[in-house]
């Protein structure tokens, strides 16, 4: 059985849940990471010596790395579904997941940090200001993909659109500013509306950082779904 380590309110552990609800595999999933510790002993620095989450084992193999762990489930359980068969499509999808970890990530984590895990008293509003204006920019340009097609690599869901799951539900759920992108809202609502979506990636985060760990653990209090 698919074994995962990492606590599910993880930015980089909800692409990888999301991706095991809709392909529908079996595992175990252990806590470990922020509150939970756990990320420093022997025991996890020998299956990822970088001490992050997620890490996986299928059957006595090891994998790390959220958006490789993702590839590696969609070729091996969504061939032709999450994972485009033709060699041109899953360029296109890899291509979006990685744009995903050079461009949007980092203004969108350090985003979500500036607000909910700093202390009301302590947030830095020209920072936060200045990264919503970089996600936002970013964000636009996923605007003039989404005018071309429904998803990210064509007209069908793809391993494509998962690592942007966690970011849209924390950025239409933050207290931002957001310039109208209207492709970009329907593409959320389309995405929010899987099951696995509302399982894996609606979980509450609370305003600020008390509010965020007790949450954490409480399991992230379950996804809004069900
Ligand atoms: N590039 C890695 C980043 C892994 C990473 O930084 N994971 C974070 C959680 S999102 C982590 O392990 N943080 C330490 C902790 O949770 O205690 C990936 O995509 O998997």
């Amino acid at each position: 059985m698919l074994e995962i380590w990492g606590r599910r309110n993880a930015s980089n552990v909800m692409p990888v849940m999301w991706a095991v609800g809709e392909l529908g595999i079996e595992y175990v999933r252990h806590d470990v990471g922020g509150s939970f510790g756990g990320l420093d002993t022997p025991a996890f620095l020998a299956l990822n010596p970088n001490g992050t989450i997620p890490v996986i084992e299928d059957d006595g193999f090891v994998l790390w790395e959220s958006n490789t762990i993702v590839r590696f489930l969609c070729r091996r359980h969504g061939h032709g579904t999450l994972r485009p068969e033709s060699d041109q499509a899953c360029a296109v999808a890899d291509q979006w997941m990685e744009w995903f970890k050079s461009t949007a990530y980092r203004p969108y984590i350090d985003l979500f940090w500036a607000i909910i895990r700093t202390e009301p008293a302590r947030r830095d509003r020209q920072r936060i200001a200045a990264l919503t204006e970089t996600l936002n920019g970013a964000l636009g340009r996923l605007e003039g993909r989404l005018a071309e097609s429904d998803y990210l690599a064509g007209d069908t869901f793809t391993m494509a659109d998962i690592p942007y799951g966690p970011l849209l539900y924390r950025y239409f759920t933050l207290d931002i500013e957001r310039p109208r992108l209207p492709k970009l809202a329907e593409w959320y609502e389309r995405l929010s509306g899987r099951p696995a979506f509302q399982d894996h990636v609606m979980l509450p985060f609370g305003t600020d950082p008390e509010a965020w760990l007790r949450l954490e653990r409480q399991g992230a209090a379950g996804g809004v779904g069900r």
